[in-house]
């Protein structure tokens, strides 16, 4: 049984050791809520994947944080529930909102698997003790300087590039890469800045080996990307516009895109997660996991999301040495040569940096029945 005896939030402000521009916008640092469930004798983590501003999805921290001190905790707060997903269904009258929902989600897996001293990746069914993964490069300020932060992260040994691109820059960086490296696995990420009206531009890729395009059209758009993809050869991926298992069924079935971009976050958690998982496979749709420059926490949840054997793809999970200078848990989560190990001991396998963490922490709050 999995009782909620107690509950903390914290946030902190990580400077990201990059500048990270995408088509909404450059993000030079990451404000990072966790929260932490303590059960009997022990505590589950999780990170929120909102941001600051609705610039990718429309969740806020301030949303999410209101969500959780009013409504969402007081639900749970000294309460048992059979499983984690008995947990995730106490809130299941509540509508949207999924990345705060996922919050306590995540952290209920996390405690839940360390109750049974697993890693969580097993109690989700995955086998694998390590996962491919690929790094998201953001817009550079030239094609030199984009071919440049390609070569890096080819030299270490990364299994994919993705590129992020917007209307205007989008077939030279790639022209230039695939000129540069005629061989890498490719592909690039629109985070929703395009419209049908430039179907020309997007058809204009098909001439360099992508193995897809993520979220070219709208953030809650599957009519117009089907459209789309019936007039390009390049497969479509689906991040922003997949908000659950249903959303993957829609979008599969339309053939608004060929593969899907897993995010445990956006879609409410992992259970979830892997409804969407099992439903691509039913579909023979690849999935591969995504990010959003997660700290340890969230990086590790991704990590183990990422053994179950229909991510056949590699995932968005580079090394958190990458992102930070100090990370908020006390394991280093790092590829080689393309490869994340999956943290080993029981739940994420991560432990929080507690001295770190409240020496810079802008909320730190418990909560008790
Ligand atoms: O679209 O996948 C995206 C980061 C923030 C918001 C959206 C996205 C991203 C990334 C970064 O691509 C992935 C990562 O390195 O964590
Ligand atoms: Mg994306």
């Amino acid at each position: 049984m999995l009782r909620i005896h107690a509950a903390e939030l914290l946030v902190v402000r990580l400077p990201l050791k990059f500048r990270f521009e995408t088509s909404f916008g450059v993000q030079t640092e990451k404000v990072v809520p966790l929260l932490v469930l303590h059960g009997d004798g022990v505590q589950g983590l999780s990170e929120g994947t909102m941001e600051f501003a609705p610039m990718y999805r429309e969740e806020t921290i301030v949303g999410a944080l209101h969500l959780l001190r009013e409504v969402f905790l007081p639900r749970l707060l000294g309460q048992t529930f059979a499983n984690p997903e008995a947990l995730h269904d106490a809130l299941g009258s509540f509508r949207g909102n999924r990345m705060a929902r996922a919050m306590v989600e995540m952290a209920a897996w996390d405690l839940w698997a360390r109750m049974l001293n697993v890693p969580l990746g097993t109690l989700l069914g995955g086998r694998r003790n390590s996962v491919e993964v690929g790094v998201s490069l953001g817009i550079q300020p030239d094609e030199a300087a984009t071919v440049d932060v390609v070569r890096r992260h080819v030299e270490q040994g990364y299994r994919r590039i993705k590129l992020k691109i917007r209307p205007g820059w989008d077939v030279q960086p790639v022209r230039a890469v695939r000129e540069a490296f005629p061989d890498i696995r490719l592909t690039v990420d629109a985070n929703s800045a395009y419209t049908l009206a430039d179907t020309g531009r997007l058809r204009a890729l098909d001439e360099y080996g992508l193995t897809y395009i993520e979220q070219p059209l709208a953030w809650d758009d599957l009519v117009d990307h089907a459209t789309l993809q019936g007039r390009l050869r390049t497969p479509l991926c689906l991040d922003e516009s997949v908000a659950s298992a249903q959303d993957a069924r829609k979008g599969l079935a339309l053939d608004a895109g060929r593969v899907i971009n897993v995010k445990v976050a956006r879609v409410g958690g992992h259970a979830e997660a892997r409804r969407v998982h099992d439903l691509a496979q039913a579909f023979g749709a690849p999935v591969w996991c995504g990010g959003m420059l997660e700290s340890g926490v969230g990086r590790a949840h991704n990590i183990h999301l990422s053994t179950l054997p229909g991510f056949t793809l590699p995932g968005d999970t580079s090394s958190a040495s990458r992102y930070w200078e100090t990370d908020v848990v006390n394991e280093p989560l790092e590829a080689h040569d393309g490869l994340m190990p999956v943290p080993t001991g029981p739940g994420i396998g991560v432990t929080l940096n507690r001295d770190f963490v409240e020496r810079i922490a802008e909320v730190q709050e418990e909560f008790h029945p």
